[in-house]
């Protein structure tokens, strides 16, 4: 069964009620089981700087579901928790964000579904938690997590 991460990311709301029950919700679906959660940490916003703080993690799950139809399910759970993406710019604030990070050691360019995600390598608040969860993973064609990390510092 392939292992997939997912990026956990909140600035709305009750930032960790949300990310532990979409862990939840996660946790209830057919053919997906969560390997391990890493810790949630208080972060400041990349990119679009002017918005709430963040609240981001990292969950492993186990799964048997395809990617796209993971990251469909990703997109619903999204849903479920009050997202939405009207009126809301690309980067902004969100309830909840789900975002595929890596699936097996696969490499995926479809429109709307990348992997490893474009953006995994320049980002702590990612890379941070996916070492706490695995140390010493392989990103495929990017090289080994704590290396990506120790770069950014
Ligand atoms: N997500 C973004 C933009 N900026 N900054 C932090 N600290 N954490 C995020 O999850 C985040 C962000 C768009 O997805
Ligand atoms: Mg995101
Ligand atoms: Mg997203």
């Amino acid at each position: 069964m392939p292992r997939a991460y997912v990026a956990l990311g909140s600035n709305l709301g009750d930032r960790e009620r949300t990310l532990l029950d979409a862990v939840e919700a996660l946790r209830m679906e057919p053919g997906v089981e969560v390997a391990g959660v890493s810790r949630l940490i208080d972060t400041e916003p990349v990119g679009l700087v002017d918005q709430p703080r963040f609240l981001n993690g990292v969950v492993a799950l186990d799964t048997t579901l395809p990617a796209r139809t993971l990251l469909e399910l990703l997109l619903d759970v999204e849903r479920r928790f009050g997202r939405s993406r009207d009126g809301v710019p690309a980067q902004g604030p969100r309830t909840l964000d789900l975002d595929l990070l890596l699936y097996g050691d696969e490499q995926i360019e479809e429109p709307g579904l990348q992997v490893p995600h474009p953006r995994l390598h320049e980002r702590s608040f990612v890379l941070g938690p996916l070492a706490e969860l695995a140390p010493g993973l392989e990103i495929p064609g990017l090289g080994e997590v704590q290396a990506l990390l120790a770069r950014l510092h």
